[in-house]
């Protein structure tokens, strides 16, 4: 079996962390795990996890590290056969280390976007609540002005993207993911990307995994 590959992506709310996710894994044949989406699952279907994470999710806030790493790292067991990006875990320098000791990485990507602009985009960003699609009035907007594409209900704003309470979940994003960033960055794995967009950061980033990935993964992971 070839060499699998596993890497990290961080970066702030808003940063483009799901957006670039779902684009290495359609180009490289990635597994894609979104801790925020399987917190959705989890609150969707009403299981333990769930239910406890909602409080904190609801209120803009980190789900303890212990619940986290109860629920990702079973997950990221699971991937063992396959090579995998993980977007949105270890966010606490406490869960990086949980992370450490059960697998090796081979890089870590961090969004490193300016707080303006995360401002600006997370002020665009509405949702529906049932599924937890996301949409951007800019960028993704849906196809019904305020209504979600699949069930045509209507969309919200949550109260945490609202302007008040956006800088202060930046600034907090920035105190906790210094630590993991400093713990990647002394190990030599870390690559940060810096811009105001998107579709700018993503060459970049193709070009660096290009290097990175061996080239038979893509194939041999689709195949299985
Ligand atoms: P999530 O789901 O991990 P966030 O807030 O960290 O939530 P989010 O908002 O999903 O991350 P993202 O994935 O970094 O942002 O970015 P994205 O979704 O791709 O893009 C954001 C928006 O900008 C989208 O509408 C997109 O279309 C748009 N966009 C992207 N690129 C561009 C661009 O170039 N230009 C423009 N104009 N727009 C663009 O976690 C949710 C919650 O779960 C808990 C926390 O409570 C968290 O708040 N949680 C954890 N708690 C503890 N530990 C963990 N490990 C946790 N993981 C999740």
């Amino acid at each position: 079996m070839s060499k699998l590959f596993r890497a990290v992506i961080l970066g702030p709310p808003g940063s483009g962390k799901g957006t670039i996710s779902e684009r290495v894994a359609s180009s490289f044949g990635l597994k894609h795990l979104s801790s925020g989406d399987f917190l959705r699952e989890n609150i969707a279907a009403k299981t333990e996890a769930g239910v406890l994470a909602e409080t904190y999710i609801e209120n803009g806030a980190l789900v303890p590290d212990h619940v986290m790493t109860r629920l990702m790292l079973p997950r990221v067991e699971e991937m063992t056969r396959h090579s995998w990006l993980l977007d949105g875990f270890p966010r606490t320098l406490a869960q990086a280390k949980a992370l450490n000791s059960t697998c090796e990485l081979d890089i870590v990507i961090s969004l490193n976007i300016p707080l303006e602009t995360l401002k600006e985009r997370l002020r665009h960003r509405w949702i529906h609540p049932a599924s937890g699609r996301v949409y951007n009035m800019c960028f993704n907007p849906p196809r019904v002005q305020g209504m979600d594409d699949i069930s045509g209900e209507p969309l919200i704003q949550h109260e945490d993207d609202k302007p008040e309470a956006l800088v202060a979940r930046l600034r907090h994003y920035k105190d906790v993911a210094k630590p993991v960033i400093d713990l990647y960055r002394a190990k030599g794995i870390l690559h940060m990307f810096s811009d105001t967009e998107t579709d700018r950061i993503w060459p970049y980033i193709s070009s660096l995994l290009s290097t990175k990935i061996p080239t038979d993964l893509g194939d041999a992971q689709r195949a299985t």
